[in-house]
């Protein structure tokens, strides 16, 4: 059996659209998962000031690792690619989040879902409404329309 989730991808150091294309190989590579939509690609300013313009895309696959051993698989794929972990929300070559697993609500020290940002971010509504139905909703039952009307598109520019 297989869950639906979708994952969150930015990168805003060494290529960013390279990171992103690579990350979405080898997500497909990965053991029981298969890679089976991907948004276009977006590029806005980094929510903190001072860093370079970050690329975002969100990415449907359908996997049969469960929530921690995908966090796992994503983070050595983050790793793989060069992301250093020195400050919180520094500069990175690879973010790799779980926006959503199946209609699934975590919360556990390492994993929590839906992501914690995703309800107001615009580089993330906007490339998750590419991959899913118009009356998409969230666990919590809120609608992505409605979080889209909140959240102004102003500032995404679409590659
Ligand atoms: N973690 C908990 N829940 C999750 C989840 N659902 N998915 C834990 C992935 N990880 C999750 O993450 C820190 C820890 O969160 C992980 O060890 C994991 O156990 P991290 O990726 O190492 O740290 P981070 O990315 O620096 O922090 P965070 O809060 O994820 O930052 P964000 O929210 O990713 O923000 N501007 C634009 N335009 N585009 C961006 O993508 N991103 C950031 C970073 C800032 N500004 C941006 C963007
Ligand atoms: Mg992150």
């Amino acid at each position: 059996m297989t869950t639906r989730v979708f994952v969150g991808l930015g990168s805003n150091l060494a290529e960013p659209a390279e990171q992103l294309r690579s990350a979405l190989q080898a997500m497909d590579g990965l053991e029981g998962t298969r890679l089976s939509e991907v948004s276009a690609f977006y590029a806005s300013d980094s929510l903190l000031p001072g860093q370079p313009r970050y690329t975002n895309a969100v990415a449907a696959l359908d996997t049969s690792l469960a929530p921690l051993p995908l966090l796992d698989a994503l983070q050595s794929i983050e790793t793989g690619q060069g992301r250093e972990r020195k400050e919180r929300w520094g500069p990175r070559t690879l973010d790799l989040d779980i926006l959503l697993y199946g209609h699934q609500v975590l919360d556990m020290p390492r994993l929590k879902v839906p992501h914690y940002h995703m309800q107001a971010r615009a580089f993330v509504l906007y490339p998750l409404a590419e991959l899913v139905p118009a009356d998409f909703c969230l666990p919590d039952g809120r609608s992505l329309a409605q979080l889209l009307a909140q959240c102004p598109f102003e500032g995404l520019e679409r590659l």
